[in-house]
């Protein structure tokens, strides 16, 4: 735990109980803080009290005494409206803020030859990936390395800094909202297409939340900014403006520049302080598939580079990397049919990147709908034999799929599963994938994209009940 003493002797509320709100309550009262937590639902306040916290109704109680308010990432700040704990926080003047800055104050108090490097991504697909994959090089290489931010455990929950130690930081739009002083060394902004748009009112809403990320950092702080959509392609332009140009470096899959790091096919070429040259090829890398995962790479290399690691280790960590659940994780191959577990595409955008990746595809699609529908994957929609609608969305899907693909209603993942599988069978074709990128929420019939992702790999490894080829388990 890393104990936070920028509220010591004086009073925080602490609203949402999940993973965050635990953890920053712990946190705060390790540092000497008394802490007000609250949660909307009863399991969570069960929860929280059973481990330990005091519970203390923030509706009922006067704010005289709050010095902040900690929010939860996943509770409306301002839309579709802001939730009521904001409004009680604004009518006293306590700031609002999330367990980033709490993690960025307790940074500032270090001397700065005690401070850690701070590495953050965020992006709208691929963040963590990256940031799972930049952990995995600096630690492969010797390094001492803390992951977390929108991946794993809670900030807050993690060990304490150390001098000489790394935070990957992967950072959501909702945490970035909510957090004003976090000076990373390194900042990372993949890609950015519309998402989460009905917290932020509009994608410049969104975008807006994304940037915070580059106008908190310092005078020497680096930013590596993808290049491959048009709105990070012209903020790439307009920081090139404002910082000196070897502060701002470019990664792309697809594009060759002179100074940066980009992907050709599956090469990730280096060219940042040299002649251009290849770095590290992906085929041989199985947990990093498609151009989608070149980007990431791309971005990897260029963050562990600037930081002070060879292209030779970079690239003999990469070959090591396992990958992260449910981000086209292989969960198995039964009689010749590879089932993926793709859980983490919430939307269309991520969704195509794994349909780019397979042939003859039994695609899992469906749950409670994000705006755009599937259009962004209608591209790799040619390597789709039929489509297996689940969820809230099915109907809807159904008709933005009619004269596209063969469809089929399944209600849930169970029916899903079944129907593709007995089709797999049926065709006998080999190399049958079936793949669950639903490129929708998970919220409609799971807690999670995880709980989804879990349920899949259950219902294959278990519920289906068949034998396994050799291949077993990929
Ligand atoms: N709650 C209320 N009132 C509300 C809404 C929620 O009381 O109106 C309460 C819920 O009852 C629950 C708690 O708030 O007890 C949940 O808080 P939370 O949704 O912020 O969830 P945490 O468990 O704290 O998880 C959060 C991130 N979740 C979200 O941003 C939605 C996790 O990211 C993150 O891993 C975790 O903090 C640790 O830092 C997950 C996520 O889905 C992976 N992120 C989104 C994404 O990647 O698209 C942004």
């Amino acid at each position: 735990m890393i104990p936070i003493h920028a509220y010591e002797g004086r009073r925080v509320a602490v609203f949402g109980l999940g993973r965050t709100g635990i953890a920053t309550a712990k946190a705060l009262e390790a540092g000497g803080a008394a802490v007000s937590c609250w949660d909307d639902a009863e399991p969570s306040r069960a929860r929280a009290a059973a481990e330990g916290l005091t519970l203390d109704d923030l509706n009922r109680r006067d704010w005289g005494d709050i010095a902040a308010l900690v929010l939860s990432p996943g509770i409306p700040l301002t839309h579709p409206k802001p939730h009521h704990m904001v409004e009680l926080a604004h009518a006293v003047g306590a700031p609002i803020i999330s367990d980033i800055e709490l993690f960025a104050l307790a940074l500032a108090d270090l001397p700065e030859k005690r401070r850690p490097k701070v590495i953050g991504i965020t992006g709208t697909n691929g963040k963590s990936t990256t940031t799972a994959l930049i952990g995995h090089i600096l630690r492969a290489t010797g390094r001492n390395v803390v992951v977390g931010g929108n991946i794993g455990d809670a900030i807050l929950a993690q060990s304490p800094p150390r001098p000489g130690s790394y935070y990957v930081l992967e950072l959501s739009s909702y945490q970035l909202d909510l957090t004003h002083t976090l000076a990373c060394d390194v900042a990372v902004l993949l890609n950015v297409t519309p998402d989460h748009i009905d917290r932020h009112g509009d994608f410049d809403g969104y975008f807006r939340a994304k940037k915070r990320l580059f106008d908190m950092q310092k005078a020497g702080g680096l930013a590596v900014i993808g290049i491959d959509d048009n709105p990070t392609s012209a903020y790439f332009s307009t920081l090139r403006r404002q910082r000196r140009e070897e502060e701002v470096i470019p990664i792309s899959a697809g594009r060759v520049f002179a100074r940066g790091v980009y992907a050709l096919g599956d090469r990730v070429y280096d060219a940042l302080d040299c002649a251009s040259h290849p770095v590290v090829d992906l085929a041989g890398v199985l947990t990093l598939p498609g151009r989608h995962n070149a980007q990431n790479a791309a971005a990897a290399l260029a963050v562990v580079r600037v930081l002070g690691v060879s292209g030779r280790a970079a690239a003999q960590a990469m070959v090591t990397f396992p990958g992260l659940p449910h981000r086209q994780e292989r969960v198995a191959t039964i009689e010749g049919v590879t089932y993926i577990n793709d859980s983490k595409a919430t939307n269309a955008e991520a969704a195509v990147q794994a349909l780019g990746c397979y042939d003859r595809i039994r695609w899992i699609v469906g749950g409670r709908a994000k705006d755009g529908g599937l259009a962004a994957a209608k591209s790799q929609f040619h390597r789709v034999a039929k489509a297996y609608l689940i969820g809230e969305a099915a109907e809807h899907f159904a008709r933005e799929l009619e004269g596209e693909l063969s469809c089929e209603q399944c209600g849930d993942l169970a029916g899903a599963i079944a129907a593709a599988t007995r089709d797999a069978r049926k065709s006998g074709d080999a190399g049958q994938v079936v793949l669950l990128s639903p490129a929708a929420a998970s919220f409609d019939q799971f807690t999670s994209y995880e709980a989804r992702g879990d349920a899949f790999r259950t219902l294959v490894t278990d519920q289906l009940k068949v034998s396994r080829t050799p291949e077993g388990v990929a």
